[in-house]
């Protein structure tokens, strides 16, 4: 189905092999669509990279590159090196991306180095907060409360117990040109901020929340509208750090947030959480969290932070 408003060429072909409601297969065609057709693409080890390449099979109309789980970053670096020597770095887009468990852990010692290099290409993160292709582990972009496999919810146990690791204000010390963070629930909002990236010269980035029933336990056919409400409630503000200055896009009133219970209740991920034991300190302690996180944005982009 055509995104409205967006380019019709599409680049990641049907036919692959993702769940139904992959929220990362909709980020890749956003990507895609962003990156348009003079692109070269490396990916990381994960979903997108198993469900586009089963040999000798290919979903991708782009030239794409798989380097191993850590290196995307690496890669891009130097294809951008490659071009530029060339003289062509600014006819072709060097687009890397790699989910969650590659960017926030894994990756982010090559990451760091390029940008702490300068280099010039853009990094997306599709982020579904965990390792969901070897089976829904716990990744750093976990978010607390969350039971996976390796931080599983039991008797005592509420699920991951550390809160999901602030990726973008790591990179923003890198002191990258531009960063934003975008949701497939507002497509036309994450196609401008990819094309603002990529138009950027020097290393940027994009954290592009991605939902995955399959590992959310959530009903595949509400993928986008999950999305929306992670937005909505606060738990993913959208917002962007451009040269060092935050602007933040929504939601902007805290007063006007709605409950986060609402976006907690319909993931099996978050389903312990409303043991009547547990459910008012847990699900008020990771309220009182998103409306701290929110006010923090808010002020940095009202003191010109
Ligand atoms: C160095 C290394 N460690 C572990 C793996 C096994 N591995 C491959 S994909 C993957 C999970 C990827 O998680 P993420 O980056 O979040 O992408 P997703 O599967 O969620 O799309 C793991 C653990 C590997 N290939 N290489
Ligand atoms: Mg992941």
């Amino acid at each position: 189905m055509a995104i409205a408003g967006l380019p019709e060429e599409e680049y990641l072909s049907c036919g692959h092999r993702a769940c139904a409601g992959c929220g990362a297969a909709t980020a890749i065609r956003l990507i895609t669509k962003a990156a348009g057709k003079n692109s070269i693409l490396v990916e990381s080890t994960g979903c997108i990279e198993v469900i586009s390449t089963p040999y000798p099979e290919t979903a991708w109309k782009l030239p794409w590159i798989h380097g191993a789980f850590e290196n995307p970053s690496s890669i891009a670096s130097g294809i951008s090196a490659a071009l530029k020597a060339k003289g062509i770095e600014d006819e072709i887009n060097v687009v890397a991306f790699g989910g969650d468990g590659s960017t926030y852990d894994i990756g982010l010692g090559h990451i760091s180095g390029a940008f702490e290099r300068g280099d010039n290409f853009t990094y997306i993160c599709y982020d579904n907060e965990a390792y969901m292709n070897t089976g829904i582990q716990r990744s750093g972009a976990t978010p607390y409360g969350a039971s996976t496999t390796t931080s599983p919810a039991g008797r005592e146990s509420i699920g991951k117990v550390e809160w999901k690791k602030d990726i973008i204000h790591i990179l923003a010390a890198h002191k990258s040109p531009y960063l934003a963070s975008a949701s497939i629930g507002y497509p036309t909002d994450a196609f401008k901020k990819i094309r603002k990236a990529i138009e950027t010269k020097g290393p940027t980035f994009v954290n592009l929340f991605a939902t995955c029933p399959t590992g959310w336990r959530s009903d595949p056919a509400k993928s986008i509208e999950l999305a929306k409400l992670a937005v909505e409630t606060g738990v993913v503000p959208l917002y962007e750090i451009i040269n060092g200055k935050h602007v933040v896009g929504m939601p902007r009133d805290i007063s006007k947030l709605k409950p986060v219970e609402e976006y907690l209740k319909v993931q099996g991920r978050y389903r312990h959480l409303f043991r009547p034991e547990k459910k008012e300190m847990e699900i008020n302690f990771i309220q009182e969290r998103v409306k701290e996180n929110l006010a923090l944005l808010l002020e940095y982009a009202e003191t010109g932070h």
